[in-house]
């Protein structure tokens, strides 16, 4: 057996309902032996996920309450999962012995189709999940069952394809056993402008979120990871008022928005113990989730080639949307 092909158990432990569904088309992963599995138009990235958004899209049940984090691998999920948490708990807890210290964002907001679904076919939601339950999502919007007909809210957050592509191939080759060779970047740069990568084709998933946040701005917050880095404050105001719960004068007076920009900023997160330590989902090291951080990153390893390549696919899918990408930092005025 290749490194390529599946072991034997990859597809043994699906519910005989799943098994019927295999016959969707498959490739290869970009972790090593799991392949990735086409369904409803997306990628799911290995056969363990495939079962549990079937299982999450039966038998998940939304309330109007509800408030999803959704985004593609590598846009700023942590982040976005960490703002969030803090910004509806503010009431509950306080700064200096907040749990995002002691946990990763990523075990205190919990993906439905690698955590909750996966663990456990139909999760217990009548404990543990106070409301406005939060919850996380790689699902691409057409695809979230009974979430898209409720008044949930959704965040999304978007992160040019340049970067989140880089940030996705260092990850993988982080999380991939050392059994196995690395991804190279060719290989996974072609797959990714296929439209191959972890519920992509990543122009179907961030239009999906970005349409239905044109037509139902109450329901979908569309954010802009770059944006969010130049101004934190601005876009966690906007983040708050889209939850209903905006930050009141006297909160700001007391400074309650920086202090919550930076308790969930990349350097204080980095820093913690938990996050040098701990893991999260898969198993995975909390420390593999922060690399740089940095906007235009893509430059030190993608070639003019490349640049063009994946220029063309944006302009292709995406022109005429609407949709805008910053690419590079912003520049700081020209000095006279
Ligand atoms: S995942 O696995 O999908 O949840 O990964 P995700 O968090 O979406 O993406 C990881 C990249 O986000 C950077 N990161 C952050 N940026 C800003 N602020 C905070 N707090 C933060 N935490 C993580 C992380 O460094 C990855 O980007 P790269 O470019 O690889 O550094």
């Amino acid at each position: 057996m290749t490194e390529n092909q599946p072991p034997d158990h990859e597809e043994k432990n699906l519910s005989s309902e799943c098994k019927e569904l295999l016959s969707v088309p498959k490739e290869r992963g970009w972790i090593t032996h799991l392949r990735q599995y086409q369904f409803q138009g997306f990628w799911c990235p290995s056969a363990e996920v495939f079962q549990a958004v079937i299982s999450f899209q039966k038998h998940f049940h939304a309330k109007d309450s509800d408030v999803v984090v959704a985004s593609l691998p590598k846009s700023g999920t942590t982040w976005l999962k960490a703002l969030t948490f803090a910004i509806l708990n503010r009431h509950r807890f306080e700064i200096q012995t907040h749990p995002l210290l002691t946990s990763n964002s990523h075990n205190l907001v919990l993906f439905f189709e690698l955590d909750l679904y996966t663990s456990n076919l139909v999760p217990d939601f009548s404990s543990k999940f106070p409301e406005p339950r939060l919850f996380a999502t790689h699902i691409p919007f057409p695809s979230l069952g009974t979430i898209k007909e409720s008044n949930s809210k959704i965040i999304y957050v978007c992160r040019n394809p340049f970067d989140s592509f880089v940030s996705a191939w260092h990850f993988v080759n982080e999380v991939r056993p050392q059994s196995s060779s690395p991804l190279s970047l060719d290989e996974a740069f072609d797959m990714y402008c296929q439209g191959m990568s972890a519920f992509g084709p990543f122009w179907d998933h961030i239009l999906g979120y970005w349409k239905e946040s044109l037509k139902r701005p109450n329901n979908v917050l569309f954010l802009k990871y770059e944006d969010m880095k130049e101004d934190g404050v601005v876009h966690l105001k906007a983040l708050a008022k889209f939850l209903d719960c905006p930050f009141t004068e006297e909160e700001e007076r007391n400074g309650v928005i920086e202090a919550i920009a930076k308790l969930c900023s990349f350097e204080a997160m980095k820093k913690l113990e938990i996050n040098k330590t701990g893991t999260f989902v898969m198993n995975w090291e909390n420390k593999t989730l922060f690399r740089k951080a940095e906007v235009g990153d893509w430059v030190n390893y993608l070639t003019p080639k490349m640049e063009e390549r994946m220029s063309k696919v944006i302009e292709e899918k995406l022109g005429g949307s609407g949709l805008t990408f910053k690419v590079i930092p912003e520049l700081a005025d020209p000095v006279q």
